[in-house]
């Protein structure tokens, strides 16, 4: 059964004018840090590339069109591509997706270590508002500038582990985990951009959202008996804050690294991937236990 050491580059704050060439020599810098210490997998956040801006509203969204790829790997991020190849690394980032259709995604991709692009994720559950809502002390517009993602939640086999990605807000739902879960998933990888206040209730500090985003990675491993590597672009943005947290949790659902600041950081776990097969074969054996004749109000509401 297949071991490899995981890890997870978490990013500090991108601002606005950063290019995509100085975000992406921060990830080959962590790639760098990450080989040094035998990482064979690595997980960047969602929205590697560029600053979080669905916090910011324009009337013509065509104006935010230059945040999108068009072409993956493009030459901005060509070296990020060579030197996963020549260290024989695979890894996953998120980025924003402009198809030749003209539509947009919030989008994650898997790619082997031979460099190819092995799996393609669109963000599910877009969180936040479509229009400007000023009795919010902060704008979340990814229904704006997104399109609910129509992917579904794939695997691939990557690496001899069975792999499948979800992007931030996914991350709070089980249906996505159980989805993931039923295709024998080993690791999931999630990157997100949370900001650290509630933008409707400033009741809801940053201790309660970091527990909550916890809850959700460590629940969501245990249930479906899966590594996970939940990691964050984080701290300050355009004076805006986001926390960190990045995490790597076992198929028990425990923490077993974690980030210890709001900046660019590496962390690793040495996974043996055997250890999905103890709860996939007891508590969670889905075909022994599941009771989908109770399930169906989950697929029509
Ligand atoms: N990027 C993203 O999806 N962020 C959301 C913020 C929503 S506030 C609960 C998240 O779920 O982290």
């Amino acid at each position: 059964m297949t071991k490899l050491i995981i890890g997870g580059a978490q990013i500090g704050g991108i601002q606005k004018n950063e290019t995509r060439e100085s975000v992406v020599s921060r990830m080959i810098a962590l790639m760098e840090q990450a080989h040094a210490k035998g990482v064979n997998f690595l997980v960047y956040p969602e929205m590697t590339l560029t600053t979080f801006f669905p916090r910011f509203y324009v009337e013509d969204r065509a104006e935010f069109d230059h945040w999108f790829e068009t072409a993956m790997p493009n030459p901005a991020v060509q070296p990020l591509f060579d030197k996963a190849r020549a260290f024989g690394m695979g890894f996953t980032f998120g980025y924003c997706e402009l198809t030749p259709e003209g539509e947009h995604f919030n989008t994650s991709i898997i790619v082997s270590p031979e460099g190819e692009v092995v799996l393609k994720y669109r963000k599910t559950h877009l969180p936040g508002h479509a229009e400007f809502e000023p009795e919010r002390t902060h704008q979340h517009l990814e229904k704006r500038y997104f399109l609910p993602g129509n992917t579904g939640f794939g695997v691939v086999r990557n690496q001899d582990v069975i792999m499948g990605m979800a992007i931030c807000n996914d991350r709070r739902w089980p249906e996505a985990w159980r989805m993931l879960g039923l295709r024998g998933v080993q690791l999931v990888t999630i990157g997100y951009n949370t900001p650290s206040q509630n933008n409707l209730s400033a009741e809801e500090g940053i201790e309660r959202r970091i527990y909550h985003h916890e809850l959700s990675v460590c629940a969501g491993a245990y249930q479906n008996s899966t590594y996970a590597v939940a990691v964050a672009k984080c701290g300050m943005e355009d004076g805006n804050h986001m926390f960190a947290g990045s995490i790597i949790v076992d198929p028990d659902g425990f923490v077993v690294a974690r980030a210890e600041g709001e900046g660019d950081e590496l962390i690793t776990h040495d996974a043996d991937f055997a250890k999905c097969d103890f709860g996939k074969s007891t508590v969670f054996n889905f075909a022994a236990h599941r009771r989908i004749e109770h399930y169906g109000l989950i697929a029509e509401q």
